[in-house]
């Protein structure tokens, strides 16, 4: 049933073509906290999707909205035209976004998202007549998405080295992993915070006159789940103010429920100057991105154009009709449900029972926050990744997607999940470690 007969024409992103199209996973349908597989077996959705689904699979009121905005209005050009939905969208997320966030920029992803809060910020720096500050510093192991921005501030190696050289006038923070102290820390590590004085090193050799941004994770996710050293985006907050730096958040796995609130800047109590996000906006049923900016950053660039359009920036499907009509269900469903509050009432049933896992074969580290684990395993040799990728085709086996991210298999399912869902995903995870060598 359903089952594609030719795989070869799709170049499959961020995925071994060769040795998937030999053994394929296909999935065909999805409901509430499931995937349906192409041999009609239930997957419990371990990883909503990827990051993004956080309202759970198969929404009612998402499908009728996306369905009725597609009958009414199915496109409307974003450049010297409005509709109402887009205005009324950008209202609703600075409502749930932190004070003084009032501005919102809509893109198609959070590669988008991101690229656009790069661009933001080094036009925002030209307005207000510092055109000197060009330089963005990322960090190292962080992920921005896959546009060029984003594989220059990001820090992981493969997404970079074969493309060239990259944007100039980038430079990266350390990281903040640390497991010969940290390991097995539960929630955020306690030791690191003076990593963000870093940023002081980079200013020593910089000078704060040449830096227009930091951007960074608040919770690095695709590197393998790193929760921020106590302290550090305090610490990072007060160096960037300190400095007249901008502070970019990438939000795109942290918005939206993740750690218990609407962002990850709330739960941590530190505010930036940008956010970029995407994924659980629509419940990823439409692609969409956003980039959310200070008032003074709207304000300046506003009052200090050169030219009658304030930013040259802007994309085909820009704050899309659907897309936004899709968001608005979606945080309407967020809000009715209370679902970043049921975040944070499984934030600690998902922590104990990673933690107990500690002691199974393999792990050599266990990671958590809010509703997302990580189990790190001791990588086979030079065959870096090899174990995490198996043992993520062991769990489909047994009814469970997780994400594999080299050697560290990466938790953040749907935040509708019960408990009793929360414990099939780490027996089924435990089985299959012991069933990989
Ligand atoms: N920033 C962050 C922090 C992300 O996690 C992006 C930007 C890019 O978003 P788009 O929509 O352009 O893909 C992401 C995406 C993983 C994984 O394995 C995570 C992402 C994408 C692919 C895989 O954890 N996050």
């Amino acid at each position: 049933m359903n089952k594609p007969n030719n795989l070869e024409s799709l170049w499959m992103p961020f995925t071994p073509n060769k040795t998937f199209k030999k053994d394929p996973r296909i999935i065909v349908g999805a409901k509430d906290m499931h995937f349906i597989s192409d041999d009609n077996r239930e997957i419990l959705d371990g990883t909503a999707g990827l990051w993004c689904v956080n309202a759970g699979h198969g929404r009612k009121t998402i499908q009728e909205a996306v369905s009725h905005q597609l009958e009414t209005l199915d496109y409307s050009p974003p450049f010297q035209f409005g509709h109402p939905k887009q205005f009324e969208l950008a209202n609703r997320i600075a409502e749930i976004f932190p004070e003084g966030m009032n501005h919102v920029f809509f893109s198609n992803s959070g590669s988008e998202a991101v690229d656009s809060a790069l661009k933001i910020a080094l036009a925002y720096q030209r307005a207000r007549g510092h055109s000197s500050k060009t330089r963005l510093i990322g960090r190292e192991r962080g992920y921005h998405g896959v546009g060029f921005g984003g594989i220059s501030v990001g820090g992981m190696v493969k997404n970079r080295m074969y493309f060239g050289s990259l944007l100039s006038g980038v430079d990266h923070l350390r990281h903040t992993h640390n497991p010969s102290i940290n390991a097995y820390s539960h929630g955020q590590p306690e030791h690191g915070a003076e990593l963000a004085d870093d940023l002081e090193r980079l200013v020593q050799l910089h000078d704060a006159s040449t830096i227009a941004a930091v951007i960074v994770e608040p919770i690095a996710g695709s590197t393998g789940v790193l929760p921020p050293p106590q302290g550090y985006l305090k610490r990072l907050r007060e160096i960037c103010t300190k400095h007249d730096i901008l502070l970019i958040f990438d939000e795109v796995i942290s918005a939206f429920g993740r750690l218990g609130k609407a962002t990850g800047s709330e739960y941590f109590g530190v505010t930036p100057d940008i956010i970029s996000c995407a994924k659980g906006i629509t419940n990823a049923t439409i692609p969409m991105g956003a980039t959310i900016v200070q008032d003074y950053i709207y304000e300046s660039m506003l009052e200090n154009a050169d030219a009658p359009i304030e930013l040259f920036h802007g994309y085909t499907y820009s704050g899309h009709p659907v897309a936004c009509a899709a968001a608005l269900a979606t945080i309407d469903i967020y809000q009715d449900e209370g679902l970043f509050e049921n975040a944070a009432k499984m934030a600690p049933l998902i922590e104990q029972a990673a933690h107990s896992l500690k002691g199974t074969k393999h792990i050599i580290d266990i990671r958590n926050l809010g509703v997302i684990a990580a189990l790190e395993l001791e990588p086979r040799g030079n065959a870096l990744g090899s174990r995490g990728f198996e043992v993520m085709k062991k769990a489909w086996d047994l009814g469970l997607m997780v994400r594999a991210n080299g050697d560290t298999l990466a938790f953040s399912p749907p935040l509708i999940i019960n408990q009793s869902q929360v414990d099939q995903m780490f027996t089924t995870i435990k089985q299959a470690l012991e069933q990989i060598d």
